[in-house]
């Protein structure tokens, strides 16, 4: 029998079968697969064949191939990785700016793995309503970066006299019959989003917390929610970073869109665009047409694999 993960609390796996039940699932032995080391072989998204048993539950008993699947690394000692999602059409990544902070590293660093898995994001800025006038100025300067380099942008807040222009609702349309991941820091308000597109549905939300401008990780397993219009939408847990693709060094210039496009002038083929003669991202990024803030990340991003640390995630 075949069905769709749509949720992934420990070891057992919440399975929607074609035919619309739900059956709680877990693997049958340990089947691995090649080439991952994930604490989670099957992920919310896969696609799978289960044989179902007299108690109501089901075996997993194999795994179709992915389209593309979203990792992050279990923690900074593990070489372990975390499977986010399989089978993604496209990412929102919502982002506040304060309330919690989001920096542009992790954005870009987010932005960047998403190129390597060709998934479209949209970059949806949340909680417009507590804003300050210097914070929404810093917004409006952070969506022109980003709307120069062809992102999506939408501005929303999920209080409940949002205005029109804010409301969450317009969220529908870039929803519709589409598998959307969802993806931000913890406390950027992910969970509250859900819970006011879909009426029917209350995931649990907490306050971020005073002393440190972040969020608790209240959301603590991925899970996937039928959207009215079609498809489907994907609460994740709150995330550090990623820093987690195996992005091979001559790669990286080309998730970085802009340096991409200049790096075509570089003297070197393989230039780094840090120390090299000749390079035309670094000309580009005196002559202020390429962002301080992307140059630093690409920086970040390019020192991670220096240490090697693309590699150990896998
Ligand atoms: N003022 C304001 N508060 C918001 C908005 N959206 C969410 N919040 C609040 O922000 C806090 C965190 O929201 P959550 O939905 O739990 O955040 P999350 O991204 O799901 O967090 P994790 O599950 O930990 O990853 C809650 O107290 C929400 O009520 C908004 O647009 N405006
Ligand atoms: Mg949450
Ligand atoms: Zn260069």
């Amino acid at each position: 029998m075949h069905g769709l993960v749509i949720k992934n609390t420990g070891s057992w796996y919440t399975v929607k079968t074609d035919d619309g039940r739900i059956i709680d699932s877990k693997i049958k032995g340990n089947f691995r697969l090649k080439g991952i080391r994930s604490t989670n072989p099957v992920a919310v998204g896969d696609h799978v064949e289960i044989i179902p048993n007299q108690e109501g539950t089901a075996l997993i008993t194999s795994i179709n191939d992915r389209k593309n699947y979203i990792i992050r690394k279990s923690s900074n000692l593990s070489k372990q990785s975390h499977i986010i999602a399989a089978n993604i059409d496209q990412a929102f990544l919502v982002v506040t700016v304060n309330y919690p902070e989001t920096s542009t590293t992790f954005i870009d660093r987010f932005l960047a793995g998403a190129e390597a898995y060709s998934v479209p994001v949209v970059l949806v800025f949340n909680k417009c309503d507590i804003l300050s006038s210097d914070e929404l100025r810093y917004q409006k300067a952070m969506r022109f970066l980003y709307e120069n380099l062809k992102y999506e942008c939408v501005e929303i807040s999920c209080t409940p006299d949002t205005s029109k222009e804010h409301s969450p609702q317009q969220l529908h349309n870039l929803l519709k019959n589409k598998i959307t991941l969802l993806s931000g820091n913890s406390g950027v308000g992910k969970s509250t989003i859900i819970n006011a597109l879909l009426p029917d549905v209350s995931l649990r939300t907490s306050e971020i917390s005073d002393a440190h401008n972040t969020g608790t990780h209240t959301t603590t397993f991925s899970e996937m929610l039928a959207l009215p219009e079609g498809g489907y939408i994907i609460d994740t847990p709150g995330i550090k970073g990623f820093g987690t693709f195996d992005i091979e060094r001559e790669e990286l210039t080309s998730y970085f869109r802009e340096i991409f496009a200049y790096s075509s002038n570089c003297k070197f083929s393989n230039c780094t665009h840090t120390h090299e003669p000749g390079c035309a991202v670094r000309r580009a990024l005196d002559e202020h047409l390429i962002a301080e803030s992307r140059y630093t990340s690409y920086l970040s991003m390019l020192d991670d694999k220096e240490q090697n640390k693309y590699r150990e995630a896998f």
